[in-house]
């Protein structure tokens, strides 16, 4: 029985390989959680750059609270059960105005994690529309496994690696996401997506974590780190994080260079050469 999603949208994901929209928080919600994330953006010197884009929840108290949040839990637990394991965090921020763009990529290009039962929550924190340069999904591109890709590390293009992957466009028909505040959509680690860019008035700021059950596997050597958030691990093929206590609590920061680092690590292991790239 799904806690929070119908057995229609469980099996939409499974069949098209996201949900969109999904709502998670109201609108006033998600103007605060706006505000904090702003106010974490002033905090860190401006826009989040480097490993502050990575594994987040780890430094931020406020990015491990939404995190670990029963609204998203819920949802995530409807899609790959009740042992809920979290990997990864990024801000994707698109000033009106700017060129930034997302080449159409897969995520577990650079997870590797097998198999790949791995999502991740895009939550809008402002509204998401065609015209501010929302996600695109090509619905069940999921089922192809790893594509061939080849690279446009251009400047403008939010992902480091830059990352294209191949596929037959006459295929498929893309389906564009149009968020409100506090919805989100969801989408499965294969899953072919990209984004144009904002052309609105104001900005787009979506934020993402990313979530497996804990018998998953990584390709590749250097073993990553992950939190469990829900349930338990029998398995032990991560490492084990652990909240942050503070922002500025020394231990807290090493913590989380550490597993950003490794996380890069992997990375650059399974292809991604241009992982900090977009540091400066
Ligand atoms: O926010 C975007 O435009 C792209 C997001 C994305 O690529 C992702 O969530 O993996």
């Amino acid at each position: 029985m799904p806690k929070r999603l119908t057995d229609v949208e469980v099996e939409q994901y499974r069949r098209d390989g996201f949900l969109s929209p999904v709502r998670l928080f109201s609108e006033a919600e998600a103007s605060d959680l706006r505000r904090q994330f702003e106010h974490t953006e002033q905090a860190m010197g401006g826009a989040l750059k480097g490993i502050s884009r990575t594994k987040i929840y780890l430094r931020q108290p406020f990015a491990y609270g939404l995190a670990t949040h029963p609204a998203i839990l819920d949802v995530v637990e409807d899609l790959i059960g009740p042992d809920i394991m979290l990997y990864q965090s990024a801000a994707w921020v698109k000033n009106a105005g700017e060129d930034s763009y997302v080449s159409w990529h897969q995520d577990n290009t650079y997870f590797g994690h097998e198999p790949c039962e791995v999502l991740s929550v895009w939550l809008a924190l402002t509204p998401s529309r065609p015209e501010s340069g929302s996600v695109r999904f090509l619905p069940g591109s999921h089922r192809l496994g790893m594509l061939p890709v080849h690279y446009e590390p251009t400047p403008d293009n939010l992902l480091s690696s830059g990352q294209v992957a191949e596929f037959d466009a006459g295929a498929f028909t893309p389906f564009t996401c149009s968020l409100s505040p506090g919805e989100a959509s969801i989408h499965h680690a294969w899953l072919v997506h990209g984004s144009p860019a904002n052309k609105g008035t104001g900005r787009r700021i979506g934020v993402t974590f990313v979530y497996h059950p804990p018998h998953l596997r990584q390709a590749g050597a250097v073993r990553t780190s992950a939190m469990v958030v829900r349930g338990e691990d029998s398995y032990r093929h991560f490492d084990h994080e652990r909240p942050p206590v503070a922002a500025d609590d020394p231990e807290t920061i090493v913590r989380h260079e550490r597993a950003a680092a490794l996380y890069r690590a992997k990375a650059q292991e399974l292809g991604n050469r241009n992982i900090g790239r977009l540091d400066k």
